[in-house]
């Protein structure tokens, strides 16, 4: 990094490298702003970054991915481009809403998870820039703010309305485990990644949908929706403050009361809520067929109930089924991206082979296959 960054800016940085990974969730999709529980973990492909300041007010950002050099003034950040550095300058807006102020710099940013596949390339940058911003300009942010300030940058600044997992596990994420995260405490439990003499499988079908009418920002607002009708219709014997504290006992009486597509997503909520559960006990268990099972028929209600899968994800989950796998599921907000897959290992280039010439067959698209192991989240390390 140092010498691309001399290469781009001309001079060298200063300080650290801080890079932050992005994650895989194993279950518990579309659950976080919810309320409910998540099962992710931070993987071995991360964002990189270094800076340093300078003398004026401008913010100069180069990506390596984009091959784009971009500037900022700093005096006037408040508009949204619609380009990836939406994600720096919306953490530079929250950063001065929380009152911090910085100065300008020259910035270069490095990654290698790939944009737009649902591995969480977004919170990886985010969490990268804001422990740079953190450091060079001594904010005092720590742990949970910190988290909080990138979620609320792509809440508020790019406009996508996600729930925390994503910063959270680039953060936290621990190599040789999943956290099992609770998103309405903000707590988690630590659980080991036993995946046997499996392997967990990352099949990309590089296309997105993730922008057409804004779906996921839609599901979400159904969500509050069905909370609404719920707590307005005293159909519960208690308010709700989130759909994850229906129980599936309720769940059947809803039924009844709820307009078809708002049971729909309730139902998928309230018991993708207890598949993560059946997830962290069986990993413990090291029952990884069970696991898998559950994986499937998360992928059938994200497919049929919660309606945010596609054309190209469901036939790689079918292919799975088909040749066969234990396991296997979209992850991430879905509307395109990738799926994952639990392999055994000795079958794992014979698979990506397989279902690389079937989805090629299919689309005339060829997937980005590739396996992942779980690692550390965000770290610094010192210029090499
Ligand atoms: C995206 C969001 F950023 C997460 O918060 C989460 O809602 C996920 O989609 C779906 O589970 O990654």
């Amino acid at each position: 990094m140092f010498d691309q960054f001399q290469e781009v800016f001309g001079g060298v940085p200063e300080g650290d490298v801080y890079r932050a990974p992005g994650r895989v969730n194993l279950i518990g999709e579309h659950t976080d702003y919810n309320g409910g529980l998540v099962l992710p973990i931070a993987i071995d492909m991360d964002t990189c970054v270094c800076m340093r300041e300078t003398a004026n007010d401008i913010g100069c950002v180069y990506s390596t991915s984009f091959d784009q050099l971009a500037t900022m003034d700093l005096n006037d950040l408040d508009h949204p481009s619609n380009t990836w550095t939406d994600y720096v300058q919306g953490i530079m807006v929250e950063i001065r809403e929380r009152g911090k102020q910085f100065r300008g710099f020259d910035l270069l940013i490095d990654s290698e998870v790939p944009v737009g596949s649902g591995l969480s390339s977004s919170a990886a940058l985010e969490i990268a820039v804001a422990n740079a911003f953190n450091d060079m300009f001594d904010l005092g942010l720590v742990d949970l703010q910190l988290i909080r300030l990138c979620q609320s940058a792509e809440n508020n600044f790019v406009g996508a309305h996600t729930g925390i997992m994503d910063q959270y596990i680039s953060y936290h994420g621990l190599a040789g485990k999943a956290l099992l995260l609770n998103t309405k405490e903000l707590v988690h439990e630590v659980i080991e990644l036993e995946l046997d003499d499996f392997q967990l499988v990352v099949i990309d079908t590089t296309v997105s949908h993730e922008h057409e009418n804004n779906q996921y920002n839609v599901r979400r607002s159904e969500c509050e929706q069905a909370l609404e009708v719920i707590n307005g219709n005293d159909f519960l014997p208690e308010q709700l403050t989130a759909l994850s504290q229906i129980s599936t006992e309720q769940l059947s009486f809803l039924r009844s009361v709820l307009e078809g597509r708002l049971f729909d997503r309730v139902s998928h909520v309230v018991n993708e809520n207890q598949r993560v559960i059946g997830v962290a006990d069986f990993l413990t268990q090291e029952k990884i067929e069970k696991v898998g099972e559950l994986f499937y028929e998360s992928h059938r209600s994200l497919k049929n109930l919660y309606e945010v899968s596609s054309k190209e994800l469901d036939f790689l989950v079918d292919f799975a089924r088909d040749y066969p796998v234990p396991g296997a599921r979209m992850t991430g907000g879905g509307f395109g991206g990738a799926i994952i897959n639990l392999v055994p290992e000795g079958k794992v280039e014979d698979y990506i082979q397989q279902a690389t010439f079937a989805f090629e067959n299919e689309f005339n698209i060829t997937p980005k296959c590739f396996v992942v192991n779980s690692s550390d989240g965000a770290r610094v390390k010192p210029m090499a």
